[in-house]
């Protein structure tokens, strides 16, 4: 039974998201277990959620939010799917992780490489992260090169090859973007500008045969909602397979979230029979519990142990419970129409947003894809990193919070994308364009 959306009385009692948050700041580094959740970018009192369903969930004082987060891409189906929940407790009374093979992996393995028709063998891991990481190993291993093309604007989890920033000119290698990583680690990533077609070119002109993998964020959702454009990816993959360099799609974020095959199956729509080499995938393919993959050709997967000289491993990977859940997921969103109703329910929200914002004159454009949505304080949609990085900030804040005070949680910061589930109904997306709009009026 749904509660009422009733708004807590906050002026005789302390909250207890700042109560919670103080004590979790005394044992937590920042009170939180993944930076972004801290408010940091966007200031105030993180919400420590209590209990989610559907489009839905409750703060630890009591307040509904319609939320745009959906543990940040997994929760495709909303809070709660009555087939998950089914799934996952028949599981958990079979065992709940055995270290050894299980039928649940044979089939999530099946349903990953029937769904993307690139992956002829994949590999389950516990994270988006451990999934790139080995991704970046194991296209070092088959190819016997070091190093490696990522764009800047893209993440790709917190592995150290990974966090890298531009260097200070094309040729440059780059630098580290977080303390800890030796400059040695990161000397082989070539960090390149999102959609720049002659800077790519002349990057494989002056490195092609030492690059072992290009990675890329097919649709970039680590700097909001930024496409690749078509020829950019058509030029990666001639590139690639110009210099025997391996074309990695990091779809952890876009996998299964955009459409049915991921971004992947989108571009190929306008390039005729594109694949890359290798694909990461995670968070909608757990359904919310800990699972990600990555999977390409047969040639280059036999690289890996116990096969092959590329070690890589997992405790929990493959977890039952995990497969259980991801698998549930997996077969909601093969229904006939998931897709075309999703996609419109995502567009009817960017198209509300920037109505409203446009009649109050505010600059302010956005862009989806499936599932997938982001929108910019901006008057044109931005192509790359910097570009993102010109929205007014404070601005963007001070949205977030009228916003959140509106019972509508975004994602808290700038850079980040946004997510709509099938749960997510037309009443929840003009309730949410409503509260846009009056903010927008009272600027
Ligand atoms: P995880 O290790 O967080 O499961 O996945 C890393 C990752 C890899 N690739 C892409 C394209 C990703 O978006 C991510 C993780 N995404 C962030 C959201 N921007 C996760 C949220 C967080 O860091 O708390």
């Amino acid at each position: 039974m749904e509660q009422p959306n009733i708004k807590p009385d906050l002026s005789t009692t302390t909250s207890r998201n700042a109560d919670l948050f103080e004590r979790a700041q005394k044992l937590i580094p920042g009170g939180v277990n993944s930076p972004v959740r801290a408010f940091k970018a966007v200031g105030g009192t993180p919400r420590f959620i209590q209990r989610a369903q559907g489009a839905y969930f409750w703060d630890a004082d009591g307040q509904r939010y319609i939320d745009y987060i959906g543990s940040w891409g997994p929760m495709i189906l909303g809070h709660g799917h009555p087939a998950v929940i089914e799934a996952v407790q028949k599981a958990v009374l079979e065992g709940f992780s055995y270290g050894a093979p299980t039928e649940r992996e044979v089939e999530m393995a099946e349903e990953i490489v029937k769904l993307v028709p690139s992956i002829e063998m994949v590999r389950l891991v516990s994270s988006g992260t451990e999934a790139t990481m080995s991704v970046i190993r194991l296209a070092r291993g088959a190819t016997g090169r070091n190093k490696i093309v990522k764009f800047e604007g893209c993440y790709h989890g917190h592995s150290d090859a990974l966090l890298v920033k531009a260097g200070s000119g094309l040729a440059t290698f780059g630098s580290p973007t977080s303390a800890g990583v030796p400059a040695e680690v990161v000397k082989d990533t070539l960090v390149l500008e999102y959609n720049h077609i002659a800077q790519l070119e002349e990057a494989f002109s002056l490195h092609g045969r030492e690059i072992a993998c290009l990675m890329i964020e097919p649709i970039a959702g680590n700097m909001n909602f930024v496409r690749a454009s078509v020829p950019f990816i058509k030029r990666c993959r001639e590139l690639c397979t110009e210099y025997d360099t391996l074309l990695v799609f990091d779809e952890v974020m876009t996998g299964f979230r955009v459409a049915l095959g991921g971004a992947q199956s989108v571009f190929a729509q306008s390039i005729p029979g594109f694949k890359p080499d290798l694909t990461a995938l995670g968070k909608v393919i757990g359904g919310g519990m800990p699972m990600a993959a990555f999977g390409g050709t047969r040639a280059v997967m036999e690289h890996l142990a116990p096969l092959g000289g590329v070690y890589q491993a997992g405790t929990l990977s493959g977890n039952p419970i995990a497969t259980a859940c991801g698998l549930a997921t997996l077969r909601e969103i093969q229904k006939p129409g998931f897709y075309d109703a999703l996609g419109a329910r995502t567009r009817s929200l960017v198209t509300g947003l920037t109505d409203a914002a446009h009649q109050a004159g505010v600059p302010f454009c956005g862009d989806s894809e499936g599932g997938m949505f982001g929108f910019f304080l901006l008057g044109t949609l931005p192509q790359n990193y910097p570009q993102v990085m010109k929205t007014d900030g404070p601005a963007f804040n001070r949205f977030f919070h009228a916003m959140l005070d509106s019972g509508v949680y975004y994602a808290p910061a700038l850079y980040e994308a946004g997510f709509v589930s099938a749960a997510h109904t037309a009443e929840d997306i003009d309730a949410t364009v409503d509260a846009a709009a009056r903010f927008f009026a009272s600027l």
